[in-house]
């Protein structure tokens, strides 16, 4: 009888594992829009080697880069993450925005860069109760939540001319992400702005169809923007955070301890992540993000961006105050404009959690 007992248990373990490990796909697959060498992809790329190594190989987390499970259609992202179409994903907040308008609230033009240190300014949105509210919201809509990343503060390039001014930007292509916040900011700015997927954008600047772009400086710059447009501004007009998500029946699909195995994964890769994002920029960290890299034994492209972009040949301005002001003010009506499509409140709430790192 207790033999019997013991065979019964070893079956009914073997099936109940045999069941369990079924479960488990053989590959998820994670989408982000850039290539892998940018920042943003070297995150994505760190998460799946961590989740990797540490699941002793069972879970098996593939990057797609260049917006290849999208089709190219970076802002339908959401939908086929809700779907399951795309298991996990390291996705900008501009990406999801047009399903969660709440999330433009990092896009409002030199509302997060007008704090006196703008990177504590935004880790003070994502770490705090904004951060929370935010997070709830994308798990209202159907998908589990783990940590906010960074593809970094969008700066201007183009091929034309240095550009100081809202007057500079007068009647020049610029090309902007599929989300209307941005056509309004670039109208708002005399520009004349043209929505365009990442995916076309690199052969559109090639053949010159536009003048000029936005995007981090770690995600123009491994990607070549460079060789094509000589001219940066750097006005970090707006934080583009990512997000690491996952849909939420894979979620389910995995036992408490690889729930807590893959959040604590991309945490960390959020981490290097950020630090790789920020390194060598104007970060006035006292060496904190690149103390960060050497640590994990990860050698940033460049401690200092200015001078590497100046020896890749380009012509780079920093805002002066003064000048800053003049893009704020002609750009003021577009905050006023899109608060109640973000919410007031979601507003209210970024203004008191930047307030308190002040
Ligand atoms: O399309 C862009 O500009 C990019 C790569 O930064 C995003 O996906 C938001």
């Amino acid at each position: 009888m207790k033999r019997l007992l013991a065979l019964m248990t070893v079956l009914v373990v073997t099936a109940f594992s045999v069941t369990a490990l079924a479960a488990y796909k053989s590959e998820y697959k994670l989408d982000i829009v850039p290539g892998i060498n940018t920042a943003w992809g070297q995150g994505a790329q760190y998460f799946a080697d961590l989740v990797k190594e540490r699941s002793g190989g069972k879970i098996n987390i593939k990057v797609y880069p260049n917006a290849q499970l999208t089709t190219g259609k970076q802002t339908n992202a959401f939908m086929l993450l809700r779907n399951g179409t795309i298991d996990f994903a390291v996705q900008s907040t501009i990406n999801y925005s047009p399903q969660i308008p709440e999330l433009n609230l990092f896009a409002l033009p030199f509302f997060i860069s007008g704090e006196p240190d703008r990177y504590k300014a935004l880790d003070a949105i994502t770490g705090g109760k904004t951060g929370k509210k935010l997070a709830e919201i994308l798990e209202s809509k159907g998908a589990v939540f783990i940590c906010f990343g960074e593809n970094g503060f969008r700066e201007l390039t183009n091929s034309k001319k240095a550009i100081r001014t809202p007057a500079d930007l007068v009647g020049m292509k610029m090309r902007v992400v599929g989300s209307p916040l941005f056509i309004d900011i670039f109208k708002a700015l005399g520009a004349n702005p043209i929505t365009m997927a990442w995916a076309d954008t690199m052969s559109a600047i090639q053949q010159g169809v536009i003048d000029g772009q936005e995007n981090p400086v770690l995600t123009f710059y491994p990607l070549k923007v460079t060789d094509y447009h000589k001219y940066i501004t750097n006005w970090h007009y707006m934080a583009d955070p990512t997000m690491f998500v996952v849909n939420p029946q894979v979620w389910k699909s995995f036992s408490a301890a690889d729930q807590e195995l893959i959040a604590k994964a991309a945490k960390d890769a959020a981490a290097f992540q950020i630090a790789l994002g920020r390194a060598g920029l104007d970060e006035n960290d006292g060496g904190k993000n690149l103390a960060t890299l050497k640590a994990l034994g990860k050698t940033p492209d460049s401690t200092d961006w200015k001078a590497t972009l100046g020896q890749a040949g380009a012509n780079v301005v920093d805002l002066t105050p003064e000048e800053t002001k003049r893009f704020v003010e002609a750009t003021k009506s577009v905050i006023d404009a899109w608060t109640s499509k973000i919410g007031a409140d979601i507003i209210k709430l970024a203004r008191e959690d930047m307030a308190s790192v002040r």
